[in-house]
């Protein structure tokens, strides 16, 4: 490929990502940071306590930094992120995440009911790990 056909197709690349960046189905995905941190707590990155609002049903992109506290499983996971509703304590289908050291990204649902929720880790993580909990609302 000569140096010009390169640039030529690296422009194409460029542009469809660009269109496809503003498709609105990627525009009304909710995206969501948060670091799930060494001290057992799920932080915004700015290191504030988080509150999580979602619209029922709504796409959500959870992007979590996870930093090792003092234990973690075996398979490597070192804090947990799992939805319960507030109520009977059920799982939410989906929702039941374990982050391992470092970023990464999750493709969910939010729930189809609205009500309160309960974020948990399920990993024993330290001393701290039962207080590892986050309130979440999801609202029509
Ligand atoms: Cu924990």
């Amino acid at each position: 490929m000569t140096g010009s056909k390169k640039i030529q197709l690296c422009g194409m690349v460029l542009l469809a990502a660009a269109i496809l960046g503003i498709a609105p189905a990627r525009a009304q995905v909710h995206v969501i940071e948060l670091v799930a941190d060494k001290d057992s707590r799920y932080k915004n990155p700015d290191g504030s306590k988080p509150e999580i609002t979602l619209k029922a049903g709504e796409q959500v992109l959870l992007r979590v930094s996870a930093r090792k506290a003092k234990t973690w499983n075996r398979d490597g996971s070192i804090h947990g992120f799992t939805l319960l509703r507030a109520g009977d304590r059920s799982k939410v289908e989906g929702w039941n995440l374990l982050l391992r050291p470092g970023s990464q990204e999750f493709q969910l649902t939010a729930p189809a009911e609205a009500g309160e929720y309960l974020v948990m880790c399920t990993v024993i993580c330290s001393e701290y790990h039962e207080g590892m909990t986050l309130r979440l609302l999801v609202v029509p």
